[in-house]
């Protein structure tokens, strides 16, 4: 097991660290964002069959993809890659190359299907343990000030992408609510309408897509609520209007299209956890260390690239994150 030590982790290390992820220096304001962006954009165990037949081929090559920008929306960000150096996904690959259960298991799929989802109205209920509960519509979420970051994401099937995001730090959201002394977990919940929602149908699973984070996790400045990409609003296939970004943690822990945000005691149970417990639990840090039941997680496929990198600690952001995991055990790696 790597140990990391805490002690050598000081609050101006972590600021400073987390300058050089802060690529866009003029703040973005959400005003443009969070319109519904009209983009076209078995078992239990969620990845088996990626790992089994490994991605051989980039998503902007599928056949029939298509691209979730138009012309007047071209993709922006303020910069070229990550502050390792890794370039940005192409959007077409970010946009036609997704994760989203109920709409289809293939990723190639999802896109084409989001079609009819309606992203507005929308409103996040918050509640639970809080002194302060409240329902925050797509006017309140525009008020949290937008910024981009540009993060990695590490999927448990050993592939990867450099994304880059638009959002706020859900700690921003938190504060407003006022969690109560009490709370010590947040659970996150996804829309759920088996009629705009194919794949729910088709895939027997405990819906809602659920997930949760510890509570310190969810104040972390890493994690976002992300309602953007690539300088434009989510497109539906990537979880318009608002979803989670935990970029330290395997990318099934990044819940879409939240409609439910609840401060609870005790630790949630997730979607897949209820599953496959024996493959997913709920803390899902990367780690290139421990492998997956069924598969090494010591390597992973960037998309756009043939050639396998080695998989980061804590998918690169051990400086920033290492200091909430004192007591690292197998738990905390456990999926
Ligand atoms: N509601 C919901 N959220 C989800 C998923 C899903 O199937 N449903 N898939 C997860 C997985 S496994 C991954 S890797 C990421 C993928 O995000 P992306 O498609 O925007 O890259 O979303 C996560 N969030
Ligand atoms: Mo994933």
């Amino acid at each position: 097991m790597i140990k990391i030590k805490s002690s050598e982790i000081t609050p101006e290390h972590v600021y400073l660290s987390r300058r050089k992820f802060l690529q866009a220096m003029g703040m973005i304001t959400g005003h443009a964002l969070l319109t519904a962006c009209r983009g076209p954009g078995q078992s239990t165990s969620m990845p088996a069959a990626d790992v089994v037949a490994p991605v051989t081929s980039v998503p902007h090559e599928t056949q029939g993809a298509q691209v979730a920008t138009k012309a007047e929306s071209l993709p922006t960000a303020s910069a070229a890659a990550d502050e390792l150096g890794n370039a940005l996904t192409p959007l077409e690959a970010i946009a036609n190359y997704t994760n989203y259960y109920e709409f289809s298991v293939r990723k190639e799929a999802v896109a084409g299907l989001v079609g009819d989802f309606e992203t507005s109205p929308w409103s996040i209920q918050v509640g639970g343990l809080v002194e302060k509960p409240r329902r925050f519509d797509l006017d309140d979420l525009r008020k949290f000030e937008s910024e981009e970051r540009i993060y990695r994401m590490r999927c448990v099937e050993a592939w990867s992408m450099v994304i880059p995001w638009l959002g706020f730090p859900l700690a921003k959201l938190l504060k407003v609510v006022e969690p109560q002394s009490n709370a010590k977990y947040v659970r996150f919940e996804t829309f759920y309408d088996p009629n705009q929602m194919p794949g729910t149908k088709s895939m027997s699973l405990p819906w809602p897509y659920v997930e949760g984070l510890r509570l310190d996790e969810a104040l972390h400045d890493l994690t976002l609520l992300a309602t953007g990409l690539y300088g434009n609003p989510l497109p539906v296939q990537n979880g318009a209007p608002a979803r989670l970004v935990v970029p330290w943690k395997y990318g099934f822990k990044s819940i879409k299209s939240i409609v439910k945000i609840e401060l609870v005691e005790y630790m949630p149970t997730s979607l897949w956890m209820a599953s496959g417990p024996n493959e997913y639990g709920f803390w899902a840090n990367v780690n290139p260390d421990v492998p997956h039941p069924r598969w090494s997680q010591a390597t992973e496929r960037l998309i756009g690239e043939n050639k396998r990198r080695a998989t980061l600690l804590f998918n690169g952001y051990a400086e920033e994150v290492a200091e909430l995991y004192p007591d690292l055990d197998d738990r905390q790696w456990y999926y």
